[in-house]
């Protein structure tokens, strides 16, 4: 494969940012130069791209999506081929997606199904996380052999969604125990569902259908319950490395905090729509609009007893909040989330933002909620190191993969089912945002897959990346 050299950038890292030039040289990152250095040593490529006035960043890395998700009576709308695809317009490089094991399958034989949506479908990278929805024996001694031998190292246990992902304390301590053990890692999906499916059923009872009663019926108070639950567990467990996903609320990330302080392997990460968005602004539209924004957990409102937002802007800034992924989980209103008229509970959970994820956080950057460098840090580079992937992603260094997004912040984004969406859903949860800067090109192992507001990418291009264990641990 010919070499590239990206000339004139601004290369941002988390702990710096520098004008220097970069060469790649096949899949990897050869070389990388001060101004004017790459042409007094006579380099010289095939492709030169001119970054001028444009950030240099690693790809993306988006760790939680959930392509092809058979869930609520239905399939999550964008397939791997698809939903990469999108990815690949939002600067996403690598995506780690969730296996599913459901009670009384076999975990080996699950994963084995998602090797197969995925294998030569895929436009960028991409990793798998297990789900356990039932734990057993056999799946304690599948989540060992996971570990050691098929490089997937995390595993998601949900306190939420009895029958169908339920785990009960002892199954998640147990699971725990396993993870202590080899050393992975436990996400935990923390919301007390059995708590929740009794405030469904009275809701439901005096005729509260609407889907504005998702979020209801779901307090904080119940994710910051089940998240202090979590935490305890883990600690029982040995100091279980747990990560705490989709964070929504204030009262989880207090616990969350408290943990840390106290020097637990704890680590959490939110969504961009618990960062940007309202209950009074989505699930509440009037009629059944609010459906696009059902999610679990559920966009809070503005007026609730904490200042939910701010706080987690406040965690990201502090690292109590250390990653930011999307949760991608896309369905349709036809025929999809119009399972749920009339009945909230039966609105499939989830929402697209694989491809926004980048667009949305820079917004942050702009808007003095975070830097540059924790953009890139929480983005990129973090998740590679949570999840065992790094040096190979997440930075832009010799040796690493040329996963490379050249990011124009003179520019603006126009999201919108008529502006930039590419996700396959009917509809955008991120209709009018205007956000300042673009992804400008996109390069996944050396190869470009967006220039020039093209997508000159190819299904199968991605491929399985085998991940270590979490390196944020001693
Ligand atoms: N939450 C969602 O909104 N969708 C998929 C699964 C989940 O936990
Ligand atoms: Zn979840
Ligand atoms: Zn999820």
């Amino acid at each position: 494969m010919a070499r590239t050299l990206i000339t004139n950038g601004t290369v941002v890292s988390p702990t710096g940012r520098q004008l220097i030039d970069v060469l790649i040289d096949g899949e990897t990152i050869a070389a990388m130069y001060a101004p004017g250095q790459a042409a007094l040593q006579g380099v010289t490529a095939a492709v030169t791209i001119d970054a001028t006035g444009k950030y240099v960043i690693p790809g993306g890395i988006d760790a939680h999506t959930h392509m092809e998700l058979p869930f609520g009576g239905t399939n999550a709308s964008d397939t791997f081929e698809t939903g990469t695809r999108a990815a690949a317009w939002g600067g996403v490089t690598t995506i780690i997606d969730f296996a599913v094991q459901r009670n009384g399958e076999n975990v080996i034989d699950s994963l084995g199904v998602w090797h197969e949506k995925a294998a030569g479908e895929c436009a960028v990278d991409y990793a798998f996380h297990q789900i356990v929805g039932g734990v057993d024996d056999d799946a304690l001694k599948a989540m060992r052999y996971l570990t050691e031998n098929e490089g997937i190292t995390s595993f998601k246990l949900f306190m939420a969604y009895p029958g169908v992902f339920y785990s009960d304390d002892g199954q998640i301590l147990k699971a725990m125990q396993t993870a202590s053990d080899i050393g992975s890692t436990i996400m935990m999906h923390a919301e007390n569902g059995i708590a929740i499916d009794v405030l469904v059923q009275q809701a439901l009872a005096r005729g509260e259908t609407d889907p504005k009663y998702h979020s209801y019926t779901r307090p904080s108070l119940l994710e910051g319950e089940a998240t202090h639950r979590a935490i305890v567990l883990a600690q029982v467990a040995g100091n279980t490395p747990l990560y705490i996903v989709h964070v929504s609320a204030s009262d989880a990330l207090l616990e969350i905090a408290a943990a840390r302080d106290a020097g637990h392997n704890v680590f959490a990460e939110t969504c961009p729509q618990y960062l940007y968005m309202t209950l009074e602004e989505t699930l509440a539209k009037p009629g059944f609009e609010g459906a696009k924004w059902v999610c679990s957990p559920p966009i809070r409102s503005a007026h609730d007893h904490h200042h939910h937002q701010a706080d987690l802007w406040k965690g990201l800034r502090t690292n109590d909040i250390a990653i930011v992924s999307t949760d991608h989980c896309p369905f349709c209103m036809k025929d999809q989330k119009e399972l749920g008229l009339g009945n909230f509970s039966a609105i499939p959970n989830g929402m697209g933002g694989v491809e926004h994820r980048m667009e949305l956080l820079y917004q942050g950057v702009v808007n003095k909620e975070i830097t540059l460098e924790r953009w890139v840090e929480t983005c990129c580079t973090t998740p590679a190191r949570m999840f065992g992937m790094y040096p190979k992603k997440g930075i832009i260094a010799p040796g690493a993969d040329a996963d490379i997004v050249v990011w124009d912040p003179n520019t603006q984004t126009r999201i919108g089912i008529n502006d930039k969406h590419h996700m396959n859903i009917d509809h955008s949860s991120w209709e009018g945002y205007v956000i300042d800067g673009a992804v400008d090109t996109v390069l996944s192992r050396g190869t470009v897959i967006i220039e020039n507001n093209s997508y000159v990418g190819r299904k199968g291009h991605g491929q399985f990346v085998k991940r270590g264990l979490s390196q944020y641990l001693v």
